[in-house]
């Protein structure tokens, strides 16, 4: 369906992807119905922008409103298998994702990028890239612009897009020029019932890639080559293990090495002002796609080392009294937390937990032991998290943010780390990951110069 003229669409989930659902279908002509399981008090703007096409049915799904619908989309929080969903479906009603509604208007050529790290590093950078060459290109996806908005806009040369599992599950065409994987790890298992199932998601970037399609794959992670067999697209691999006849590779001295059709490239790594081994991989894999389009190389590798990094990813917000203080908001889930602590030098004060995803924590236990002091638990996950890691540092129980602040200047030395990088999501306490990054910046920055 392309004409939305008079058609009854329900959008499922009222937060940003929902919002801009409303207002691309709004525009088209359709009659929208957006529902929310919350009651939110934020949506009066679209009611009163389209009094005649917008419904709100807020604090519970309607059925009535489902099964009479044209078209339903999703969210990408919404699971897909929603038991209310099945008997849409029966119905013969599509239920599809926002990811997958906006591919459908658009005629750019799309890069796609997933994996359970590094998605929206390597999103930026690459679409920073492409931008470099002059070409209009939309950065966006779960990274935080819905799709759906570049859909509303048009007028792009290339887009750039971060996709998460969950957006990856409601794909059905959605055909991207380059698909990248970058790793795989475990995350999301308070969604998913067990890894194959959070695996075959990824896997679906994929899906609908012809042979004139490419698969951006990192050859040192074994779970994503085991995936590379089955493919059809051609393969160009990425890899800081491994050295690689043909692709990204480091070279002995550290420089990252270009192999492509008989060309070398290479580039020195102490240019980029990124930091870790894991950022040099996104920043490898963030280059294919530009230079295998004919991206100047020196504007390229020149975008890769302007890039500070985002922010709530190993962003220094403070040095006091001889201790750094590090937002790694961003690390969600056990591996990431893996990759920050690894790069830092004991002792570090780690604050971590959240809600609760289902990550091994007890899989941190040797870089605790050997790398933590202290180590604050917030959260919903603070239980379990102290009962994994018991034995490992020393554990304080914090009720909040502040109180975790609090302590943490207290029990950190100088020379040492306090790093916030959680291994869970933020949605018991905050709105966003980037909401909690905020609130940890507001309180160390209201922390005295002077101790108390
Ligand atoms: N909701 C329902 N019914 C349900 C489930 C949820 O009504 O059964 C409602 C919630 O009450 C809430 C709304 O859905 O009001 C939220 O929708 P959403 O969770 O899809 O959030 P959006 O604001 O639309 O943001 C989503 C992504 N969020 C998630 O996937 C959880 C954002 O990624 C993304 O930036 C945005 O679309 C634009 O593409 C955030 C994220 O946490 C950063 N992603 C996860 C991650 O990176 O780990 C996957
Ligand atoms: P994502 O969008 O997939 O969550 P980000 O680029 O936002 O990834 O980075 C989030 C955190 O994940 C970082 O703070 C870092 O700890 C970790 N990380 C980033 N890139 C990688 C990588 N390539 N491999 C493993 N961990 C990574």
């Amino acid at each position: 369906m392309q004409d939305y003229a008079e058609k009854r669409i329900v959008v499922i989930g009222a937060g940003r992807s929902g919002q801009a659902l409303v207002r691309f279908f709004c525009e088209r002509g359709a009659q929208v119905v957006l529902t929310d399981r919350r009651r939110r008090d934020d949506l009066a703007h679209l009611a009163e922008r389209w009094p005649q096409r917008l419904t709100l049915d807020l604090g519970g799904h309607d059925r009535r409103h489902l099964v009479g619908a044209d078209l339903v989309v999703l969210s990408p929080g919404v699971p897909s298998d929603l038991p209310l969903l099945q008997q849409v479906r029966q119905a013969g009603i599509p239920v599809l994702g926002e990811v997958e509604i906006a591919s459908r208007h658009l005629q750019a050529p799309l890069v796609a990028i997933t994996g359970t790290n590094g998605k929206s590093t390597t999103t930026a950078l690459c679409g920073e890239m492409f931008r470099s060459g002059g070409c209009k290109t939309f950065i966006g996806g779960n990274l935080g612009t819905p799709l759906i908005e570049a859909a509303a806009t048009g007028g792009w040369q290339w887009l750039v897009v971060e996709l998460s599992s969950f957006q990856l599950e409601t794909i059905e065409r959605f055909r991207p020029k380059y698909a990248m994987l970058l790793n795989i790890s475990s995350d999301h298992l308070d969604r998913y019932d067990d890894m194959a199932a959070y695996v075959s998601a990824k896997k679906r970037i994929f899906e609908n890639q012809g042979g004139d399609d490419v698969a951006v794959l990192n050859a040192g992670d074994r779970q994503v080559m085991t995936l590379a067999g089955g493919l059809a697209a051609r393969p160009v691999l990425f890899s800081a293990e491994k050295d690689l006849p043909e692709g990204m590779s480091l070279d002995a001295a550290g420089n990252i090495l270009w192999r492509w059709q008989g060309r070398e490239l290479r580039f020195d790594t102490r240019q980029l002002l990124l930091r870790g081994r894991h950022n040099v991989e996104n920043v490898m894999a963030a280059m294919i796609p530009p230079l295998l389009e004919g991206i100047d190389p020196k504007l390229v590798w020149r975008t890769a080392c302007r890039f500070p990094g985002l922010p709530h990813r190993m962003q220094l917000v403070r040095r006091l009294r001889g201790v750094d203080w590090i937002d790694d908001s961003k690390g969600t889930n056990v591996g990431s937390v893996m990759r920050s602590l690894a790069g830092l030098r004991p002792p570090v004060t780690l604050i971590a937990g959240g809600k609760d995803k289902g990550g091994d924590f007890a899989t941190l236990a040797p870089l605790v032991r050997d790398r933590v002091g202290h180590l604050l638990l917030i959260g919903e996950a603070a239980d379990r998290i102290e009962r994994e890691l018991a034995g490992t540092a020393r554990i304080v129980r914090c009720a909040d943010m502040a109180e975790a602040v609090k302590r943490a200047a207290e029990l950190t030395p100088a020379g040492g780390t306090v790093l916030l990088s959680p291994g869970c999501s933020s949605f018991d306490m905050f709105s966003s990951f980037e909401e909690r990054g905020r609130v940890f910046a507001r309180q160390v920055n209201a922390l005295p110069e002077e101790g108390a």
